[in-house]
Order: C-alpha cells, then structure tokens, then sequence
C-alpha cells in the first residue's frame, strides 16, 4: 500500500473516530460530548496499537525470548490518550484530524479519567517502568489488580480532608480488553492433606475452603514510537459459579449476594495506605489473589512450549515491586512442589532464578508483616512451606555462624517477639535472585539497616537500582514547549536518547537560548496560574518564584517545615514590608492517608496559614499560599512543567528515593531539598551551585535521635523558630481553635522525631539562597537549564536497562 499523506492520514483517522463514534457508542456528532468524543477518538487510536501488540506477544513466543513480570500492587497510569498518541507519533495527525469536526485535542484529553490504581511513588514507578520496557522493546508483562475505585478524591472543606470514592470506570475504560476466558482459579482457607504416594515421599494437597477466579484484562502498553507494545494484565475477582452459589443458598438470596460480595471485593478498592501496611485480611487476599494469579499464568503460558518447569529461571525474570507480592515465594515453590512434583531443591533453585524484590523503604513501621494465625487460616498450605523455608534457611545459617543465637532471631522469617508474624520482607530476601533499593543512599542504608545481616550473609545479593522516570510522559507530553525548546536546540535525537540532553549543557552561557527557557517556563505558569484562580479562587502572579512541594502528605516528607518556613518569611515581610523581597507563590499538593490524622492536621495548617498570608494586603505581591486540591498523575503534569523551585525536604535517610524531585529538576526546576533518597545523586549530576541543600545528614539524625532533649535544645537555638511557633501554637493561625495546632508544635519541642527544629535555620537559609539566585536572572536560569540538561540520567530508560542487564539478564531493544 501506498504511505499516505499527511492530509489523508489526518481524513483517515477522522473516518475511523466517526465510524466509533456512531457504531461503537451510538451517538451522532450533534450530540457527542467530549467525553463521547474521547470515547471515540480512544478507540480510534486504541485500533492503530493492535496489531503491533498481537505481533510482539507472538514474536515473544515464536521466539523464546526471556520475558519479565513486573508484579505490582499499584500501577498509577494517569491518563493515556496523549501517552499513546504521542508514542505512536500522531499527535498532529490527531490534531488535524478533530479540527474539522469542532472538537479540540485538549477538552478531549481532559475528558479521560485518571486511572489512579496506586498512592504515590511505587505506582507511579510501576507504570514508569511498564513504558520504558516497551520502549526497550523487552517483552513484558505488567501484573497488578484492577481495582473499581482507585485512589479516593479529596475534598476539602475548610482545610480538612475528607475522601470520596473514585470512579474511573463509570463511563467505560476504553484502553482495556476484557478477557473472560483467562481466568485463574485462587484459594483461600480450607485444609492441608498429606498424601503418602510412596515409601518416601508425601504429597500435601491443599482443599481450598472457597475459591475466587481471577479474570484478567488487558491494557496494551505502547513504547516510544509504537515500535514495541506489552501487556498490563490486570485482575478482577469474579465469584466462581454465582449462580450455582445461588441455587446453593436457595431461599437466602441475599446470603448468596453477600457471600458474592464478600469474594469480589477482593478487586473492589485499592487500599489508600501508603507506607503504613493496612492490616486488614482484605489486603492480604488481595495480595496473594494477584500474586497467584500471575504465577499460574505464566507457568502456564511456559508449560505450553516447554512442558515442565525446570528451565523456567531461563525464560523468566519475576520482579517484586515491594514486598507486596512477596507471598510469590511461597506460591511458586506449592506450584513446583505440590502440582508439578518437582523435588524441594529443584523448586527452590526455580524459584530463587525467577524471583527478585525492590524495596522502597526503610520505615519500620513499613516493613510489611502479617500475624501467622491469620497466615495459618487463610494460606495453610502457604505457611507450612513459608515454616520449611525458614528451616532450612536457618539450618544454613547455624552451619555457617555456629551459636549465634541473635542472628538466629534477626533473620528469621518469623519475628516471635511481638506476637509471632511472618516477616516478608525476609521472605522475599531469602526467595530472591538480587533484591534491590531504590537510590545510591537508600541501597547504602538497605545494607546497614534492615537487612545488615542478611546483607552478611549474601553479600552479592543486595543491588542498587536508582529509580527513573519516563521522559515521554514527564517532558515530552507534560511540558511540550520544552521538548520543542530542546529538539530545536540540540537536535530531535533527544527524543529517543535523554543522554543527548547533555548537548544543551553550553546553552546555559546563551542569553538567547536561556530567554527562550525562561519564556516556556512563564507560560507553564500561566497556565498553572489559571488552574489555581479557577480552582481556589485565588489569584497569584505568574512573575513570581513558583516554590512546589507536591507528594503524599507525610511526616517525614516534612511539608510542616515548609509551612513553617512560610510563616517565619510571612513575618520577616510584614516586619521589613519595604525590603527587596522575592515575591513567592507556594504551591502544596497531595493527600493524607484516611487514617493518618496527623497528615490532616497538616493539610488543615497550610490552609489556615493560607487564609491569614492571602488575605493580608501587606504581603499581597510577595507571598501566596495555595493548597491544591485532589493531587493526581493529571494535575502532577500541570504543575512540574510551572515548577521553579522544587522541595525536597525530608529527614534525612528517609525517603527511599522520591521521583517527583527527578521531574521537576528536569522540567528546569532548581532543588531545595536535604541529602536523601536520589536528591545526592542529583547532586552529583546538577552540580553543587545549581541545588540548594541544607540540612542534618543521615549520620547526624541518627547521632541527635539519641539525645533526648534536642527539640527543645534547637528551639532554644533559634529565635526565629521560637517565634513562628509560639505564633502557631497560640492560635493566631486558628481563632476559631486557638489549641487546635498545640499538640503539632509541642512535638517539636519535644521528641521531634523529623528533626524540624533542628533543620529550620538551615532551611530558612537556604531559602534565602534560592532568593537571591532568583534576583540574579542570569544566574538563576542558568542553573534552571544546567539542571534540564544534566538529569538525562534520570530517565526511566536508564533504571530498566540496568535492570536488564544486571538482575533479569535479559537483552534490550529486541
Ligand atoms: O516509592 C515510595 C518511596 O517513598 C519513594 O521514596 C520512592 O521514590 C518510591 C518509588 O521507589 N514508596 C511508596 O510510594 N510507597 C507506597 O506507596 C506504599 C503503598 C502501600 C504500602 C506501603 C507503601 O502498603
């Protein structure tokens, strides 16, 4: 067939949006909304990826290829009709191909809703990671659960969150194939029988007490420049029989529902805790309903070429996205073992070939573990071989440390002192290949911490993996002026290698190109400008330094330093209203865990310090506070691109790595942040002069934790502090609760467990750094370009392909 033109290609794909518009959705163009029209236009786009999609699974196949699971509670996708147009190169055809029927790209876009299957950086990774490895063209499958309702929507009202139920599925999901036929059947309960088939051998069959199917459905995954497409498979829980479950209860039709009910929760709602592992059994079914159905589908799918199990290390690479599917371990080796009669020492070399674990944590409180009653009752089979891996685990270990009874206790799989609970983060340890952290710092601290003796033990086994982002997504498509800025400047070849960004490196000296930069920059921020007049009312100056701290709200994340810090700048402004002060909006966005009462407090904080900054005519062109409502992937992508200051600021050692601070620092924005998680290596990368750090370092926070009084010790030590939160705690903030912020400041003057006392001067000063760069413009955009340019590292692309090489062995690009 002849290529088309572009103006045929345009009237082509105009056809095919009508065709579904009219035979798919039954609308006609009178009377399509753009919801209708994104339906539509989905659809369209969705035909131009299957057969692309179909060849790649099959070339996969044909070939024998290794493939990688990725195996995920969370993927947080966002939206995907731009991502995929975009991939696919089409974006002026598209374009192009509405304008004639009224309908515009943008409204469109919006249309689609934010497919919010995760919390915050994990999900997020995850479905970073499911673009760059189509882009690598490194056969893959992605496998989590789709949940009905993703993350809630946050409401505030006056400052307090509440959380409504999201609906992303309400109006459809055009992306997705149902696939009814593929299901898995998942147990749960029930009992353990020991069959003796010989003299010397017993086989355990478990008998299940009820049994949920899982159904998958599939989303394709286009890489850039559509040259490879993969698979998400996500799985819904479908109660097995409900009629006949029905006919079973008959005469107690609503006890046959509620038994229904009960098993397709399981896939009903994602669970809104990040870091802290909800304890509910719900969440553990969910895990292991996913986690089984991902290995019986992929035995599967190897069984059909190859018959038996034993080359399986050789054809698949399973990677744990945290300890979440750590109960893979257990359910490979009942697979090996129990189904397919493998000995226990095949089984385990299968499943320490196949297996390996990330970890994007070191909070104590995060480490996931589950009581081994509720394990006994609800994965009998599974605990008994979670107890024999443990024996002979430990066996090993007696063999090799002789009487050391302490490192008995601190790598067992079972922790007996608080209750006897399975451990999983162990378990995925002992099950895994390579287990890696997340940044330089945080692999470092893995080593040291949590897993100081296992890491004695196998000291080959701990990796670092320092995460990315997908550069499609996070420049390309969020910001693209700058992608245009960039092609023009340093070649279109940036757009398939982030290591090209380099070539902008000598542009930082160029008045012109940094004019250009700075005029991208300003327009981003227009926009954001609008959002926030037309969200909150408020209106802010887009001339002003844009200061962004956007992530989930958490204590250690310390937004309550920034917000202190805006009041201690609210002060210093009305007390000297006629220095040359920088003129600063302050950007929050983000939510708190349901449950997490002291993540609200804050939230209501920035608020209240909100209403008092913006409504004071004093400061009214020097300082705006705006708390943005309901942070998602969508609004992410408005604000990275407006972003001029970017806060990172967390305790030092405790965020694992952060992956907002690699967006922003690429979309030009300057870092302040302290020396945690991927912050040092974007050090490293950015240079010295064009980050501000400040700050306690891991060493230093261990050192002061243990000295009892250094709350009070770093109020007594600053003034200014002092000032801000006598001001806080005496309610100036909060007239209508004068004691509602008491508890909140006294913690700093007592345990101040996140160092915000100890760490606000510096911070305080930082910021003053970062003014003062501001008010040298050359000097400011200068850092704001070096940082775009020397972040190419950071692409997604990089992270996968050392995976790749280093823990999945398997090629990239084809
Ligand atoms: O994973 C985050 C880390 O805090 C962050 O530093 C890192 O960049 C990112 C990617 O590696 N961790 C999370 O986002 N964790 C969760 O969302 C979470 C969700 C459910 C849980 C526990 C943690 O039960």
């Amino acid at each position: 067939m002849e290529p088309l033109d572009a103006a045929e290609d345009a009237a082509a794909l105009r056809d095919a949006i009508v065709r579904k518009l009219t035979y798919d959705l039954g609308k006609s163009r009178s009377g399509a909304r753009d919801r209708d029209w994104f339906l539509a236009t989905a659809l369209a786009v969705r035909d131009r990826v299957i057969d692309r999609w179909l060849d790649a699974t099959r070339a996969a196949y044909e070939t024998g290829q290794k493939q990688v699971y990725y195996l995920s509670l969370e993927f947080l996708v966002g939206r995907l009709l731009r991502d995929s147009v975009s991939n696919l190169g089409m974006m002026d055809t598209l374009r192009e191909a509405l304008a004639p029927l009224g309908v515009d790209f943008d409204a469109v876009r919006q249309a689609e809703s934010d497919a919010a299957l995760g919390n915050g950086g994990l999900g997020r990774l995850a479905a970073c990671f499911m673009e760059s490895l189509a882009s690598l063209a490194i056969p893959a499958f992605g496998y989590g659960i789709r949940y009905e309702h993703g993350l809630f929507r946050q409401i505030l009202r006056e400052g307090w969150q509440h959380e409504y139920p999201e609906d992303w599925l309400t109006f459809g999901n055009p992306w997705e194939f149902a696939r009814p036929e593929i299901a898995h059947d998942i147990g749960f309960g029930g009992s353990v029988e020991a069959v003796r088939v010989s003299e010397s051998e017993v086989r355990h069959v478990w008998h299940p007490a009820e049994t949920v199917q899982a159904v998958a459905y599939d989303t394709p995954v286009v890489g850039w420049r559509g040259k490879h497409v993969n698979t998400l498979r996500l799985w819904s829980a479908r109660a097995l029989d409900p009629l006949k479950l029905e006919a079973f209860n008959f005469g107690d039709h609503v006890g046959a529902l509620a038994d229904r009910m009960r098993q397709e929760a399981i896939s009903k709602v994602l669970y809104p805790s990040d870091e802290t592992p909800a304890g509910q059994e719900l969440r553990l079914r969910q895990e292991y309903f996913f986690t089984s159905a991902a290995l019986q589908d992929l035995v599967r799918r190897h069984l059909r070429v190859y018959g038996d199990l034993t080359g399986l290390p050789e054809k698949v690479a399973i990677q744990l996205n945290d300890t979440h599917p750590a109960i893979a371990v257990a359910e490979l080796m009942r697979i090996c073992v129990d189904l397919h009669g493998m000995s226990w020492e095949e089984a385990w070399a299968v499943t320490r070939g196949c297996i390996n674990y990330t970890n994007h944590t070191l909070l104590p409180e995060a480490l996931e573990s589950w009581a081994v009653p509720l394990m006994e009752r609800l994965l009998p089979r599974h605990m008994q071989i979670i107890y024999l891996i443990n024996a002979h685990h430990l066996d090993a270990v007696r063999a090799a440390h002789p009487g050391d009874v302490r490192l008995l206790a601190s790598v067992s799989l079972i922790e007996e002192s608080h209750g006897r609970r399975v451990r999983m983060g162990h378990l995925a340890f002992v099950g895994s290949f390579k287990v890696n952290g997340v940044s330089a710092l945080h692999s470092d601290l893995l080593k040291k911490t949590v897993f100081r003796d296992f890491h004695t033990l196998a000291p080959e086994r701990i990796t670092n993996k320092t995460n990315g982002i997908t550069f499609r997504r996070w420049l390309h498509q969020a910001n693209p002026g700058l992608a245009g800025l960039l092609v023009e400047a340093v070649g279109p070849a940036v757009l398939d290698d982030a290591g090209r960004l380099e070539a902008a490196i000598p542009l930082a000296e160029d008045a012109a190109f940094r004019d250009r930069f700075a005029a991208v920059k300003r327009a981003n921020k227009e926009a954001l400008a609008a959002l926030i007049r037309q969200q909150l009312d408020l209106r802010v100056d887009p001339g002003a330094m844009f200061d962004v701290q956007i992530k989930r709200i958490h204590e250690y994340k310390r937004q309550l330093l920034n917000i202190l810090e805006t009041v201690a700048l609210y002060d210093a402004i009305r007390a000297q209203p006629h220095l040359d002060w920088v003129p600063r909006v302050k950007i929050f966005a983000g939510k708190a865990a349901a449950s997490y009462h002291r993540a609200k407090l804050i939230i209501k904080l920035a608020h209240d310090v909100a209403r008092v900054v913006n409504s004071d005519p004093t400061v009214r062109n020097l300082l705006r506070v705006a708390f943005l409502p309901n942070y998602n992937v969508s609004l992410a992508e408005m604000i990275v691109p407006a972003a001029d200051l970017s806060e990172q600021i967390s305790t030092a050692g405790m965020e694992a790595s952060g992956t907002g601070n690699m967006k922003l620092a690429l979309n030009g924005a300057l870092t302040i942040g302290t020396l945690d998680g991927a912050n040092v290596e974007i050090r490293e990368r950015v240079g010295d002069p064009n980050i501000f750090i400040f700050g306690l370092t891991t060493e230093e926070v261990e050192a002061r934790r243990h000295d009892g009084s250094h709350g009070a010790g770093a109020v007594q030590a600053s003034p200014r502090l002092g000032e801000v939160l006598e001001a806080v705690e005496s309610g100036v903030f909060s007239p209508d609760d004068r004691g509602r912020y008491r508890d909140l400041m006294g913690s700093i003057r007592g345990h101040d467990y996140f160092m915000v006392g100890a760490d606000f001067d510096s911070y305080f000063d930082a910021q003053r750094r970062a003014d003062s760069r501001w008010q040298d413009p050359v000097a400011w955009w200068r850092s704001a370009v070096l940082n775009t340019a020397q972040v190419g590292w950071f692409s997604s692309d990089r992270t996968i392909a050392e995976y790749a090489a280093e823990i999945w062995r398997v090629p990239v690009g084809g």
